[in-house]
């Protein structure tokens, strides 16, 4: 009797246990049918992704061919093999859409990459020769600093990296910082069309990826995720590709409580890295990225200007992201 009672005490209070660790616990991985478990997610540091991102722009326009270039490819890949990586540079001569060649180091640090499940994280990290959009034309013939078109996502991935050195997921993870992905064709000048000039070194290793036949459960590409005004809509190609992994990121962000970031409404469909991931790689591949509907460029204010630069970089839009990137590569098992 007495064993009857006790139970019928304990009873509501496990109950209370279950529903409250449902959910403030872990979140729920990718593949759907997984139980949500807890996990210990590491202290995503805002500051220390800010000073990933000072550091990179310290160098100066990180254009394809430039000094700043080749000595910020230096800086990733030492930052990456420093944080326990393995590091796999590749470098390669790419034709851009003058003509001219110019070098190309896409920057790749694998951990556990004796596993094989892996997750992909990625963020392009050349800046813009130009600024073809900067209201003032006298600036526009200028490289851009690219703070958030460019060292942003490398700046949160570098921090994300930091992490996954010491406190490994369960997954491998590789993060790639692919180059010559802003080198497309400007719109301040009349030079024609022609297809696919930008994303040349995600184009490069989607056709050469740094193991043979390289796969990923998915990939999330980081663009632009520095603002302080930063709304990240839900990318059509990304819906189409890879809607499970847009719900869990976007879901892993609502319950942390970036919800007004991430919002539910949909992006535009964005020609970024993700697509040669997704379409000469095969395996899903999604893109957080500043997407504005209702500005003429479809971009952040900033973007393709001068005024892209470290003093618009916030730190609380580089925690959200980092903090929900975090939160769902942990998870996964
Ligand atoms: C185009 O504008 C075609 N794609 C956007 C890719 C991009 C440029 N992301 C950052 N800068
Ligand atoms: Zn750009």
């Amino acid at each position: 009797m007495k064993i009857t009672i006790l139970n019928f005490w304990l009873m509501p209070a496990m109950l209370v246990f279950v529903a409250a660790s449902a959910c403030t616990g872990g979140t729920v991985g990718t593949q759907g049918s997984q139980p949500r478990t807890v996990v210990d997610v590491p202290a995503f540091s805002a500051d220390s992704a800010y000073a990933y991102v000072a550091a990179q722009v310290a160098f100066g326009p990180r254009v394809p061919g430039s000094e700043a270039h080749r000595l910020c490819a230096d800086y990733l890949s030492a930052t990456l093999t420093r944080m326990g990586a393995a590091v796999t540079v590749q470098k390669a001569d790419v034709e851009v859409f003058d003509g001219q060649t110019v070098p190309m180091y896409n920057v790749i640090g694998s951990f556990r990459p004796e596993k094989r499940n892996r997750i992909m994280l990625c963020s392009h990290w050349d800046s813009r020769p130009f600024a073809d959009h900067d209201s003032d034309h006298a600036r526009r013939d200028a490289p851009i600093d690219g703070a958030n078109d460019g060292a942003s996502g490398v700046g949160v991935l570098l921090e994300v990296a930091r992490h996954l050195g010491t406190v490994p997921a369960q997954l491998g993870v590789d993060i790639i910082f692919f180059d010559v992905e802003d080198y497309g064709l400007p719109d301040h000048r009349d030079v024609g069309y022609k297809p696919d000039t930008w994303c040349l070194g995600s184009q490069y290793w989607g056709r050469h990826p740094h193991a043979p036949g390289y796969e990923a459960r998915y990939g999330i590409l980081l663009d632009m995720v520095g603002a302080a005004d930063a709304v990240f809509c839900r990318e059509l190609y990304s819906k189409q590709t890879a809607p499970h992994v847009v719900d869990a990121v976007w879901d892993a962000a609502a319950r942390l409580g970036y919800g007004s970031l991430f919002v539910r409404s949909d992006g535009g469909s964005i020609t970024d890295d993700h697509v040669y991931v997704n379409r000469l790689r095969g395996f899903p591949c999604i893109d957080i990225i500043h997407y504005e509907p209702h500005s003429s460029t479809g971009f952040c204010r900033t973007w393709h200007t001068q005024d892209d630069r470290l003093e618009n970089i916030s730190r609380p839009t580089l925690q959200a992201v980092g903090r929900t990137v975090m939160e769902v590569i942990y998870n996964e098992r």
